[in-house]
């Protein structure tokens, strides 16, 4: 921290779900936060921050921020609250839940996902306190399982090249990802490399902005990836472009993976993927001769049916030439595995004893709502803790989820920033901190960097930290069980952050003078094998997937929901540029640099269906019907369509977001949800039925 007359500096660190886990400098003059920028020292960050966190005070500081406890006076939904005190709604809270618990805890059940990345705010007193309570388990799923498992069954874990070595990379294949919009700070390394002569090529059924930026772009179909990853696999062999030593040594399968991807000529993958052979042969020929070659895979590729087998079978492409033996080539998905984060510290599942409480996936939430009480899945859920997530707004197949939020029988306590979707549905909503009022500490992954955010300013209103509400609501209960009483139940913010990272890897006092400390990691993790797996190798074959009844060797599956007659066309929903999944969305300048709710379409099927560029449609399936503007702007490819988001539903023209046509179908592997497979239909609306259903146009 340091000092002038007029202003102080505050290190922190952004607390997004993003790769880059930036390290922030906040100017504060009297107390008030004035500026957030990168920090320069910080060499991931490079002193710039992306447009969303740039408008950071204006998010604080937003005149729609929830300041104070609110309680419910309205029904259900309509967002009508009036305020309480603190002390009214701990206690009140604290007795309706002790009333579930004690006839079956597992009634309750804790929601949240990565609103805050920060390991406090995030995952330690909350978790405590639903230990103790014996609360229902979340099977958090809802991003990034599919890709983690597939990771975890073929390396041993998340595991891969550092990112700064994409700069030195002369290939490289970004798969899945939008990183000018996502992953902006990787995007500044694969720039770095362009400069230095390497080639970079966008896989992705969208023509986002990473591939206007891209020598080469493959635009295929959602859900394709491993058809295309096999045939690539089948001109490796074809051509011998082939590690055979790397293969030999620090592989598990080889025959039977060969086997399979014989079974994939560029023909038969061009089919399936709705590309040209020719574009296939071409990379394969990149991919098999260029050394160093390397791979940012990101998570947008595993979000349908077939996600896990898809990220298993690129996974593979990085063992076959052996690119694993030079820093600058490989793989990066996610590096989170490396992180010194002390994660059974902060959250005590010993708290559990010998109670083992049921797991709920937070992916299939509508259905989990709706389901009565059974012998099989237990209790109906009673009461739902919601924190750092909006559910309403972003998980699949909305009518559900909606109706489950609405049951009047269920009590629903948010914590928030902001009345989101989510929120409206509460019976109580609680005032949150934001970053710049709180402490945190925070891994990374897509770096593998520490970072320590201190808080710039005092607490906006009456809002408290996640890991104080759960402190409060600890203290409350103590007075049912003297459990809660216990002296882990009192541990401050800054406690935990100490109690949160390995000191003898990461030094506290360093985190506290710098902001961050970089970890001392080999720079070609698997240079020389080393595999985390069972087998020590790059499992192809993978005995655990086969113990679990899942195909061991990676294979191409079809989406759950292929284009039909009624339902011709793809919808993918990947995020806008300038929100962070549906935070931010209420931001005035982010939000009218994405306009409007819109789904982009191709010139052809657009023309087909007398849309033009601006018209307000009808994107419907069996599921429901979402109502938004469409946008011909060269952007989508035939029979694909694109639902930018995730807007707040209540910002909808019809009340609703793309999440109205996702279903909740999981993923081969991981549990997940399957976002981008997902088939509809679309209608250009007419003039008499905008007027008559109420909408502005
Ligand atoms: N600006 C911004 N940044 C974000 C987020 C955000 O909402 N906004 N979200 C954050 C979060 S939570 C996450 S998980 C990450 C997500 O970041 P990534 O994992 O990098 O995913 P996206 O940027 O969503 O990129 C998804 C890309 O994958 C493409 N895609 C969709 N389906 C397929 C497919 O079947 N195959 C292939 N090859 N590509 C496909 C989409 O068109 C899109 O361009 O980004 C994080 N960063
Ligand atoms: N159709 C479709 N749906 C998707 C996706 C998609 O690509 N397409 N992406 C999916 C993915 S990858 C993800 S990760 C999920 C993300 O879904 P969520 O994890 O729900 O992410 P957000 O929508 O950003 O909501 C986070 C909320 O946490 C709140 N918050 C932030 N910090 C704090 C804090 O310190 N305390 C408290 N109490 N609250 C805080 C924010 O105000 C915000 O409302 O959405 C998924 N849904
Ligand atoms: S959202 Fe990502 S790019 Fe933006 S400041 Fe945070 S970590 Fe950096
Ligand atoms: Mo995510």
């Amino acid at each position: 921290m340091t000092t002038t007359a007029a202003a102080t500096t505050v290190l922190g660190a952004c607390p997004h779900d993003c790769p880059d886990t930036c390290s922030l400098v906040t100017t504060v003059v009297d107390g008030v936060a004035t500026k957030v920028s990168g920090n320069p020292l910080h060499a991931h960050t490079g002193g710039v921050l992306c447009a969303k966190v740039s408008k950071y005070t204006e998010r604080s500081y937003h005149e729609d921020r929830v300041l104070q406890p609110m309680k419910r006076v309205g029904p259900k939904g309509s967002g009508q609250f009036e305020p309480v005190s603190w002390d009214e709604a701990l206690a009140d809270i604290s007795a309706r839940l002790h009333g579930i618990a004690q006839a079956d805890p597992q009634a309750i059940l804790p929601y949240s996902y990565a609103g805050t990345m920060g390991l406090v705010q995030g995952e330690s007193m909350d978790r405590r306190f639903f230990h103790q309570l014996g609360a229902s388990l979340l099977d958090r799923t809802i991003c990034a399982s599919a890709g983690s498992e597939a990771l975890l069954h073929t390396y041993g874990g998340k595991l891969g090249m550092h990112v700064q070595f994409f700069a030195e990379s002369q290939l490289i294949l970004i798969w899945g990802s939008n990183s000018i919009g996502s992953n902006l700070h990787f995007w500044r390394y694969a720039m770095e490399a362009k400069r230095n002569g390497a080639k970079l090529v966008c896989i992705d059924p969208r023509k986002s902005e990473t591939a206007d930026k891209c020598h080469e772009h493959l635009q295929l179909l959602p859900g394709t990836d491993a058809a295309l990853a096999l045939a690539l696999m089948h001109e490796l062999i074809s051509n011998d472009w082939l590690d055979h030593d790397y293969i030999a040594q620090h592989t598990l399968g080889w025959d039977d993976l060969k086997a399979r991807a014989l079974q994939w000529p560029p023909e038969r993958a061009a089919q399936v993927c709705g590309i040209d052979a020719e574009q296939i042969r071409s990379l394969a020929r990149d991919y098999g001769t260029t050394t160093p070659a390397a791979i940012r895979l990101n998570y947008g590729m595993q979000r349908t049916r077939g996600g896990g087998n898809a990220v298993r079978a690129v996974a593979c492409l990085p063992a076959l030439t052996g690119a694993w033996r030079h820093r600058a080539g490989g793989l990066l998905l996610s590096s989170s595995s490396s992180a010194p984060a002390r994660r059974g510290a902060l959250q005590m599942p010993a708290l559990l004893g010998a109670r083992q409480p049921r797991t709920v996936n937070m992916s299939t939430i509508g259905d989990a709502l709706l389901k009565p009480a059974s012998a099989e899945f237990g209790p109906q859920i009673a009461a739902l803790i919601c924190y750092n997530s909006n559910p309403v707004a972003v998980a699949p197949d909305s009518a559900k989820v909606v109706k489950g939020f609405a049951r009047e029988d269920l009590f629903t306590v948010v914590l928030e920033h902001f009345m989101t979707d989510t929120a409206d549905y509460a019976d109580y909503v609680l005032p949150a901190t934001s970053q710049l009022e709180h402490w945190d500490i925070h891994t990374s992954y897509g770096h593998t960097d520490v970072l320590l955010n201190r808080p710039a300013i005092a607490p906006l209103g009456q809002a408290r930290s996640n890991a104080q509400i759960f402190r409060d609501l600890a203290a409350q209960m103590a007075r049912y069980d003297s459990a809660f009483a216990a002296p882990h139940f009192a541990d401050s913010d800054e406690a935990l952050c100490r109690q949160a990272v390995d000191p003898t890897r990461i030094p506290f006092e360093q985190l506290l003078d710098q902001g961050f400390v970089a970890q001392n990691l080999p720079e070609a993790p698997f240079a020389n094998g080393g595999f985390a797996t069972p087998s020590g190798k790059c499992e192809f074959h993978s005995a655990a997937l086969e113990a679990m009844g899942i195909n061991p060797l990676p294979d191409y599956l079809p989406n759950h929901e292929l284009p039909t007659a009624s339902h011709p066309l793809a919808m993918i929903s990947p995020p806008a540029r300038n929100f962070l999944n549906s935070t931010f969305v209420n931001v005035r300048k982010l939000r009218s640099a994405e306009e409007r709710p819109m789904l982009e379409m191709h010139p052809s099927d657009a023309q087909s269906r007398q849309v033009a560029d601006g018209d307000l449609v009808r994107v419907f399936n069996s599921r429901g019907e979402h109502v938004c503007h469409a946008s011909i702007n060269g952007r989508a490819r035939p029979g694909v369509v694109v639902g930018l988001g995730i807007w707040w539903r209540k910002d909808g023209p019809n009340g609703t977001n793309v999440n109205e046509l996702t279903h909740q179908q999981l993923t081969d592997i991981g549990r997940a949800p399957s976002f981008y497979d997902c088939a509809v239909q679309v209608e250009r609306m007419a003039p008499a039925e905008i007027a008559n259903e109420g909408i502005a146009a």
